[in-house]
């Protein structure tokens, strides 16, 4: 523990705020993962697999969750931007939460030209080209909260990214193990939601309580079967 945390931890101790840690699951055989047609520009590898469903050892990938009310009080866009980088010819993360208001940044750390192309409901919010080692575009989402922009390319149709859009920062995204934390939640009752592009949405109640009862755990599963 850090001077700094130790501190917090011996003046904070009657405030301590609540996090929900967990684990998205996908039970059953996932889709498969098919090798993507990218003939079409040979500065794009031709080995990369469709990332619409990515599960490893049944934990499942790009999974946001988040909390869906409760959410007292205003929350500022955090001054730094969320950063989405296109590499190998795939947008990387393929799903990231923002603040109402907050920018993203994407970054061409490719040998050929992207177009990106953000759309909220199939209204485009920004389209901006950007060749190879061009600087890196800061761009306005231009969205209220519960919007998905859908991120495109205009060069490459199979790249596909989700940035959604919340009035609080009470949000994570499953890594490849499945596995995402929220922190800094205020005692109290929550509807906790699981959204994935492809998959759709599961909710549950989540209750952040005093002392022990603040750190709570939950686990979301996705079923082969209901596919
Ligand atoms: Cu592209």
């Amino acid at each position: 523990m850090t001077r700094f945390a130790l501190a917090l931890a011996c003046m904070t101790s009657a405030a301590h705020a609540g996090s929900i840690k967990g684990t998205v699951l996908f039970e059953g055989e996932p889709p498969e993962q098919e090798t993507l047609e990218r003939d079409s520009d040979p500065k794009c590898s031709k080995t990369k697999q469709d990332e619409a469903v990515v599960v490893t050892k049944g934990k499942l990938r790009d999974v946001l969750v988040r909390i869906k009310n409760g959410t007292a009080g205003k929350h500022a866009a955090p001054a730094t931007p969320a950063f989405i980088d296109q590499r190998d010819c795939m947008y990387t993360p393929r799903v990231v939460g923002i603040v109402d208001g907050q920018k993203l940044k994407v970054r061409n750390s490719d040998g050929t030209c992207h177009n990106v192309w953000g759309q909220d409901q199939n209204k485009d919010v920004f389209n901006k080209p950007q060749a190879p080692k061009a600087a890196d575009l800061v761009l306005d989402a231009a969205a209220k909260p519960d919007d998905v922009i859908e991120l495109k390319c205009g060069a490459h149709g199979w790249m596909h990214a989700y940035v959604a859009v919340h009035d609080h920062p009470y949000f994570a995204v499953t890594a490849s193990d499945g596995t995402f934390e929220i922190k800094d939640l205020p005692q109290g009752t929550y509807t906790l939601e699981a959204w994935h592009p492809t998959l759709g949405t599961r909710s549950m109640k989540v209750v952040i309580g005093k002392g022990k009862k603040a750190d709570v755990t939950a686990r979301f599963s996705y079923k082969a079967s209901e596919l």
